[in-house]
């Protein structure tokens, strides 16, 4: 290998190694990232929340598809809520720096929205309505808890 080569090998391997804050370059990149992965989420949940409601006809293809990216998305937001980004540090984020004071309650209400959002699509893959509105209110219920205690309005 020549020392170019090795080189960029070594930084490839640093790269994977290194911790999740560590993957950001700026503190605004993490709130990029993590606004973004929430809005993409909140906008599929929506599509299958106007489904669940009746508002547009049911699609079962259409549903499957928005809660494969619901559960998608849900696994990537939180580790960008890395030290340093509280709303008492950027004042264009809404997390409330008792995200970073109550850490472990934080990090059960992530789990059991994922949990939940996994459940939901399950349940979309069935292809059967009954199913996805029986998962669809836990997922939102567990949203809006995390906001509840953890996202200034
Ligand atoms: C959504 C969305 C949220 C949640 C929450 C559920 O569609 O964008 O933040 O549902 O409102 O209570």
């Amino acid at each position: 290998m020549n020392r170019s080569l090795l080189a960029a090998a070594t930084v490839a391997a640093l790269v994977v190694a290194l911790p999740a804050a560590a993957q950001f370059q700026k503190p605004e990149d993490a709130i990029k990232y993590r606004q973004s992965a929430l809005t993409v989420m909140g906008t599929h949940f929506g599509r299958l929340g106007a489904m669940v409601q009746g508002k547009v006809p049911f699609d079962a293809a259409a549903a499957a598809h928005n809660a494969q990216i619901v559960e998608t998305m849900s696994k990537l937001p939180f580790t960008a809520f890395i030290d340093g980004t509280s709303q008492s540090q950027f004042p264009n984020t809404h997390a409330k720096p008792d995200i970073w004071a109550e850490r472990a309650k934080f990090d059960a209400a992530a789990t059991k929205m994922q949990d939940a959002a996994a459940k939901l699509n399950v349940a979309a893959k069935s292809g059967n309505l009954d199913q996805i509105k029986a998962a669809f209110g836990p997922t939102g219920q567990a949203c809006k808890a995390c906001h509840d205690d953890f996202r200034s309005k």
